[in-house]
């Protein structure tokens, strides 16, 4: 590894950051990409099949489609996502033959994903150098001997990614839970457990209440702690569109994104080739970790605006029908403090207070939030303070109006709605249990950072992965690592190879399965799957190309083969779930979803409208709050910010233009301005002064957490960006050793890894 790191730090160059984002230099890149991988055709056949009504859902991100009459929308993130998993280049038994893992855990991120798909079950033996084949029933039966060998369910992890279809992940739960815990942590723990908690506590219900044509009906749309340029590029379509019919638009973020000032549409002609539109009407660039104060600071302002002139600001009639709380909540930011929001936001008073005016003036706003809000401390507590902002005037529940949690994995909130979920609701217990026949434990089980406790400390003694790549998605590096590396087995379900199958346990396999694009083959015929979206809808996705081996099995028939495994034949209830009619006809499947999951009545009906259709929402649909009181309630939330002495940083951890969560497609962050290299750290003008630093030397990052361990990053380049005082920012996976386990947000236990308390060691020599 320090060889290959060595020679992308000499590459690497840096220059100014654009102005915009898309434009024809977007699609030239996913087209170069795309060619790459998969050569001309097949990437053109591709291509044209993503988010079509009847083909593939797009694996790139959560955003909706524009609906059945649209066209495709063009997305640089989209068509990586697809050249990645469609990629000509293949990871079989040969090639671990020719690598041991003790050198493929030398390679970079970059190198392990570039190897290609993965093609033939493989196992890792105790005490073996190599990887080598193995038959998928002698591989179920392994998995199978270690958990029934278990002294309790609950020593056992299941990990899952968000791309798992609904199918699998129903059957999957089903699984997990008829072996007996509700050990099923997700990617979305460290994702949008923040927004999920904050939610349903504040609104009866975790999800987003607004859909795509609300966010163009907008005429004040807040994006706060998101890079929609970068992450969820067809959001700027939207947002466009919004633009065009009035909306005024304000960024919330501490670096100034390409895509939220200035965005050319590769869907129009014009768009490619000329100035672009103007989409952020105002930038407030906050501190990180600045946001609670100035939503507090935003709904004392919207109050006092209302005291100066009775009955014109608030909607009190909707706060009196359908809310609660408000007196408390009034009260408590009548003794907010400006210099406090001052100082917690790094912004003037002038900036909030005009943004201020746009609220108390714009009769639909929406507030859009992701990572840059949910990964901190106080997370829960800024979208709590987020929603009363927006319940002030009565923007929950109407059209054009709402809260818009932007999520990431294209599939993750559908896996939520399945049941991937370790506290789960009573009633959908209930439910599960009446339908397949057993009794589902009760107790709740780990989340992402639990388990990783559990099996560092030896609780948890085998892990199984639904995708994703936990060893590099999760915080605490080496504290992850070791947890891994201490169980008595792993197993990754994968399309691509990735670090999580060089930190194996003491016997690890690799499962290899289809991705989205394939077809899915079964005894019934090809198989169709569902998605659910960021907002709601519920659409089929088909996949049409040829699998990338024969020896592939879809995520499905991988759960229902080992779950004959785990329950044999006997007369057990686990046994009598007819696992090989889930697995030859998702149908099956999803009846059994229509039974258990409210809001799928007639499910095989309405997913064969193109376009799909939208969940139950009952604040969306008719402003019910289904929360603890029957309201929506407004909150008090001490004001809080992460406070850093003098000296160390507070360092944000966060995505390049070139990857996808730990898959890093290649070395560019063109919007940023950097190149061949990632190994940097963004830093202001006079924080690289302060320490009599320039722009171009080398440090290592040390994360100050207080109990006694050291954790460092090493070599990293600093770039001079503007992004405010005291605020870094350096690209995830590389940076998540310096990311405390225990460092997580109140309330929500998912990791901060959007402020990291930092500091910066220069490197003697280069
Ligand atoms: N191409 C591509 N697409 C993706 C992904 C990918 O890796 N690559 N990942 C997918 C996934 S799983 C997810 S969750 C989403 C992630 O989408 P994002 O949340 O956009 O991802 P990040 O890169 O983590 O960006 C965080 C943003 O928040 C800002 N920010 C950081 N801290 C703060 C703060 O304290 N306050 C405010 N106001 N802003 C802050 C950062 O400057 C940055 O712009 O994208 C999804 N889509
Ligand atoms: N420091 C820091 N850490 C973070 C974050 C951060 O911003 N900063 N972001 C967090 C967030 S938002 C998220 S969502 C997590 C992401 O965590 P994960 O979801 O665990 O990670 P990914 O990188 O998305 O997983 C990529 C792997 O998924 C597999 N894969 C891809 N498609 C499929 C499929 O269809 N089926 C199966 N079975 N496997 C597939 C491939 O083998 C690929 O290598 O990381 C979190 N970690
Ligand atoms: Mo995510």
């Amino acid at each position: 590894m320090a060889q290959q790191t060595q020679d992308e730090d000499r590459r690497l160059k840096v220059e100014p950051p654009h102005a915009h984002a898309a434009g024809m230099e977007g699609v030239a890149v996913a087209l170069r990409h795309a060619h790459e991988e998969m050569g001309t055709r097949r990437a053109l056949q591709t291509l044209v099949r993503l988010n079509q009504p009847h083909g593939f859902d797009c694996p790139g991100c959560a955003w909706p489609d524009p609906g059945q009459t649209a066209r495709a929308e063009f997305c640089e993130n989209g068509a990586k996502a697809v050249a990645e998993e469609a990629t000509r280049k293949r990871v079989g038994p040969e090639f671990f033959a020719r690598h041991p893992v003790a050198e493929l855990a030398g390679w970079t991120d970059h190198q392990l994903g570039r190897s290609g798909r993965l093609t033939d079950p493989m196992v890792l033996r105790e005490g073996a150098s190599h990887y080598e084949p193995i038959g998928w029933e002698e591989a179920f039966a392994l998995i199978a001997e270690e958990l029934n060998g278990l002294s309790s369910p609950d020593e056992a992890v299941f990990y899952t990614s968000g791309r798992t279809s609904n199918e699998a992940a129903f059957a999957y739960q089903a699984f997990v839970r008829a072996y007996g815990t509700n050990n099923l942590p997700d990617c979305s723990n460290m994702c949008h457990e923040s927004s999920g908690v904050a939610l349903t506590e504040t609104i009866g219900i975790g999800k987003g209440s607004v859909t795509l044509e609300d966010v163009e009906q907008a005429d004040l749309l807040i994006v706060v702690g998101q890079n929609p340029g970068t992450n969820h590029p067809r959001m700027l379509s939207a947002l466009e569109r919004a633009k065009r019919g009035g909306a005024r638009i304000v960024a919330v973020n501490p670096l100034p994104e390409a895509g939220l000032i200035r965005f050319k549409n590769p869907q129009k002609p014009g768009g490619l080739l000329g100035r672009g539109t103007e989409l952020a009407d105002r930038h407030l660039q906050i501190r990180l970790g600045g946001d609670l104060a100035l939503f507090q600071a935003l709904g004392r302002l919207l109050l006092d605006a209302e005291a100066a002139a009775p009955g014109t600001v608030l909607d009190r009639d909707f706060i009196d029908r359908c809310c609660d709380g408000f007196e408390a909540y009034a009260d408590g930011l009548a003794s907010l403090r400006w210099e406090d929001v001052l100082e917690a936001t790094g912004l003037t008073r002038a900036e909030i207070e005009a943004v201020a005016r746009l609220a108390a003036s714009s009769e639909r706003t929406i507030v859009c939030w992701a990572m840059g809000v949910t990964q901190h401390k106080h997370a829960v507590a800024t979208i709590r303070e987020i929603v009363s902002f927006l319940l002030l005037r009565g923007n929950i529940g109407r059209p054009g109006a709402g809260v818009c949690p932007v999520r990431g994995h294209s599939n993750v909130q559908g896996d939520r709605t399945m049941g991937i979920y370790e506290k789960p609701p009573a009633a959908f217990l209930d439910r599960l249990g009446a339908e397949l026949g057993f009794a589902p434990p009760r107790e709740h089980g780990l989340d992402a950072v639990a388990a990783i406790r559990a099996m560092r400390d030896g609780r948890a003694k085998v892990f199984f992965a639904m995708g994703g790549n936990f060893a590099a998605a999760a915080p605490d590096t080496e504290t992850t690592y070791a947890a891994l590396r201490s169980c008595r087995l792993t197993v990754q379900v994968s399309t691509k190879l990735n670090r999580s199958h060089v930190v194996p346990g003491r016997r690890a396999l690799i499962l290899p399965t289809l991705g989205r694009t394939e077809v899915d083959m079964q005894a019934r015929g090809a198989q169709a799957v569902t998605v659910e979206d960021s907002m709601g809808m519920v659409h089929g996705s088909r996949g049409t190309l040829a699998p990338a081996s024969e020896q592939l099995r879809s995520e499905v028939a991988i759960v229902c083969g080992l779950a004959r495994a785990v329950f044999g034949r006997d007369g057990s209830d686990g046994a009598r779930i007819p696992w090989e009619a889930f697995r030859d006809d998702y149908r099956e499947i999803r009846r059994r979803i229509e039974a258990v999951v409210p809001g799928f009545d007639d499910f095989e009906a309405k997913i064969a409208r193109p376009g799909g259709f939208a969940l139950p929402h009952p604040p969306r649909d008719a402003r019910v709050f289904p929360t603890a009181t029957g309201k929506a309630r407004f909150t008090v939330n001490p004001l809080e910010w992460p406070r850093v002495r003098q000296g160390p940083l507070l360092l944000q951890t966060l995505r390049s233009h070139d990857q996808y969560n730990t898959t890093v497609y290649g070395l560019n962050d063109r919007y940023r301005g950097v190149k061949a290299g990632r190994r940097v750290v963004f830093l202001s003008a006079e924080d690289i002064a302060a320490r009599g630093l320039a722009d171009g030397d080398v440090v290592d990052l040390v994360s100050e957490w207080p109990d006694g361990v050291e954790r460092r990053a090493e070599r990293f380049r600093i770039v001079e960006y503007p992004t405010p005082r005291g605020c870094a920012a350096a690209y995830y996976p590389e940076t998540n050793p310096l990311v405390p386990l225990d460092a997580t947000a109140d309330g929500s236990n998912q990791p901060a890894s959007k402020s990291v308390v930092v500091r910066v060691e220069p490197r003697s020599g280069r």
